[in-house]
């Protein structure tokens, strides 16, 4: 049996639940420093959370998405292998506090996150930026198009959905390399959701309008974001166009050596992150779609989303943890 087969025989169907510990953990390391003004320490603990659990899980997993380089990380590095060594090879994109700032003030939809995936297919993304569109599911096929303008976009959408532009809520990154884009989307009356952070949380707020009122993401973020919220996509359906901004001889030369030949690639959620994929958030503080972290007397509560492509399935973990020692 090869590796798609195990996964397929129900292998992840075990993982689905046991990765759901790994965000968990996270979250709760995170959530001990939300508004504590030290966006540092807290992605520390989630780190060091994250790594303790899912070295717990039965997988040969390779992190290809994490914090960093090996010689500028030294946990969740790039490269290093994780989990018991027993189990099914796969690749591994995790943000263990994707929106550090977020939890360090405080603010909305800071998550924990992590995607597991086939050996082989996730996208080995450079931290460069990343262009990004994407919507929901429930649309026709290429809707958007990230080299048309947002009114195009906007209007296809809004045609799509029957309502009015105006009825369009885009979310963007509030960063001044955005202003054109702002200015352009605010031109066909449209609505912004404005974020100071987080955008792995803006693209999966489209996946459920009327939950999040948001319909579709716009802007430049992180590229290793742009991978996460594809692993989402791709288990919660939708689409997302992206494309890696690279700018400089030195970051295509950087792209290069991870093998990327073509700088100007237009990559689909389906190309960032192929075949069968697993991802879990776990919410670190107050969100549109994840409540955070709830510190009780005598238990602490998580709230988790856990997707699997394979069946895409969106299941939403509320857990009561009594056993506080555990954390
Ligand atoms: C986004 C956002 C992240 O980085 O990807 C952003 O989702 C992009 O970088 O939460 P800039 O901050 O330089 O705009 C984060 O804010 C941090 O990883």
């Amino acid at each position: 049996m090869n590796i798609a087969q195990n996964i397929a025989a129900g292998l992840d169907r075990i993982l689905t639940m046991e990765v759901v510990r790994v965000t968990e953990r996270a979250a709760v390391a995170a959530a001990r420093l939300r508004g504590r003004g030290d966006e540092k320490a807290a992605d520390q603990v989630a780190v060091d959370a994250m790594r303790q659990e899912l070295n717990r899980l039965a997988i040969k997993g390779t992190v290809v998405i994490g914090e960093g380089e090996r010689d500028e990380a030294p946990m969740l590095y790039i490269g290093e292998e994780v989990g018991t060594g027993k189990g099914p090879a796969v690749d591994i994109a995790l943000d263990p506090l994707e929106g550090t700032t977020i939890c360090a003030k405080n603010l909305p939809n800071a998550l924990a996150v992590i995607a597991i995936a086939e050996k082989g297919s996730l996208l080995f993304a450079p931290d460069v930026y990343m262009d990004k569109i994407a919507i929901g599911p429930g649309y026709p096929e290429d809707l958007i198009d990230i080299d048309a303008s947002p009114a195009e976009n906007l209007a296809n959408l809004a045609k799509a959905k029957g309502v009015a532009v105006s009825d369009i809520t885009a979310c963007i990154l509030d960063r001044p390399r955005h202003a054109k884009l702002i200015d352009a989307v605010r031109a066909t009356g449209a609505a912004i959701r404005l974020i100071g952070d987080g955008d792995v949380a803006g693209v999966i707020h489209t996946t459920d309008p009327d939950e999040t009122g948001i319909d579709i993401y716009l802007g430049t973020g992180g590229a290793p974001e742009g991978v996460l919220a594809a692993a989402a996509l791709r288990c919660t359906g939708g689409q997302m166009q992206g494309r890696l901004i690279l700018d400089t001889p030195e970051k295509v030369a950087r792209a290069e050596k991870m093998g990327i030949s073509d700088p100007k690639r237009v990559y689909r959620a389906q190309d960032m992150a192929r075949g069968d994929v697993l991802f879990a958030a776990t919410g670190v503080t107050d969100g549109n779609l994840l409540d955070g972290v709830k510190f009780g007397r005598t238990f602490i509560t998580t709230h988790t989303i856990v997707l699997r492509s394979s069946s895409r399935t969106v299941r939403e973990i509320k857990a009561r943890h009594q056993d506080l020692d555990k954390f």
